[in-house]
């Protein structure tokens, strides 16, 4: 990307999309452009259509998304599937008929078979059943993949995608229904150790493995695959490393300095039981990520004490 392209972020305003800004801003490129929902509904085809009409941006991070934990998927499946389908379709179609450049789309981890082999690899997209909670999500994101190859193929544009495992970061969100693990149990640590209690609730029975990877790190790898990545096949991106959910409230337990114990909530959903990528063909174009599971959550749960955290 030449440092004054004019590149548009949607979701920056999100945890993802304001990391990616973060990042270009650092890193010298001044033309960015992106809205909230509020200033540009990304669901309604119109709207983004005479967007892309007046902004015809160079280059596209498709970082906007219905995004939530194991309940807000469970819960909400219609409003996963809509809403992810209508954005991502309306963006990527504006973005081939009004030219831009290259268009990066992310997806999730989700996306891969629930008993897929550990560690999955990108080839194992569509060889097995989905994770049951988060199906229609899934759906969308490999709609998404699937769009962006097919428009690649018929029309000859620059659409790449890349499925990044769990998130978390600054801007994360915190809302205990609708949470992500690791915020919600920042947020549960942090409450328990306010309010002098004596234990805290980990939903499900601990032993599901997750693999957490930093929202900067991502927004690195995104800037660095945006200018070194041209491939139809999706590409992984994680931290290559994963814990059990116990010992992620742990580290959360140790890092607020909290001395309670874990209760554990078998009435709630596990979920998939292993998500770890396969990120050898990151790690071989030479990208590592640079921050720690423990250092990330020292890193989150500063941004949750500011106060400024959506709840
Ligand atoms: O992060 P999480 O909500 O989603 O849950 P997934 C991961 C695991 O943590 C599950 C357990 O086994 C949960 O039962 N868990 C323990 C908790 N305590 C809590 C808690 O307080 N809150 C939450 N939320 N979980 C999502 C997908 O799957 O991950 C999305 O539904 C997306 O589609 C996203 O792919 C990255 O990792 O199971």
């Amino acid at each position: 990307m030449e440092k004054n392209a004019k590149i548009y972020i949607a979701g920056i305003y999100g945890m993802v999309g304001a990391a990616i800004a973060r990042h270009l801003r650092a890193q010298g490129f001044n033309n960015l452009i992106g809205h909230s929902s509020k200033e540009l509904d990304l669901t309604s085809q119109k709207a983004v259509f005479d967007f892309f009409k007046t902004e015809k941006p160079d280059y596209v991070f498709l970082a906007a998304a219905k995004v939530g934990g194991i309940y807000a998927n469970n819960s909400y499946p219609a409003d996963f599937i809509y809403s992810n389908i209508c954005i991502q379709t309306n963006i990527i179609h504006s973005a081939y008929i009004f030219r831009a450049k290259k268009l990066l789309f992310l997806g999730s981890s989700c996306i891969y078979p629930k008993l897929a082999e550990q560690p999955m690899k990108e080839s194992c997209l569509l060889t097995g059943e989905l994770e049951p909670t988060n199906e229609p999500y899934a759906l969308a994101k490999i709609a998404g993949i699937k769009m962006c190859q097919a428009y690649n193929r018929q029309y000859h544009t620059s659409f790449i995608s890349c499925m990044p495992t769990n998130l978390y970061g600054p801007n994360d969100n915190y809302d205990l229904m609708n949470a992500h693990v690791l915020p919600a149990l920042v947020r549960k640590v942090h409450e328990a150790k306010s309010n002098k209690q004596d234990s805290f609730v980990v939903w499900g029975t601990g032993s599901p493995r997750r693999e957490f990877l930093y929202v900067d790190d991502l927004a690195e790898a995104c800037v660095f695959l945006m200018n070194e990545y041209l491939h139809d096949e999706t590409i992984n991106v994680g931290s290559g490393q994963e814990v059990t959910i116990k010992e992620l409230a742990e580290t959360i337990r140790d890092v607020v300095g909290f001395k309670g114990n874990l209760v554990f909530d078998s009435s709630k959903p596990d979920g998939t039981p292993r998500k770890l990528l396969d990120v050898s063909r990151l790690k071989s174009m030479g990208w590592v990520p640079k921050h720690t599971l423990k250092k990330g959550i020292e890193l989150a749960y500063e941004d949750f004490l500011s106060g400024k955290v959506r709840m």
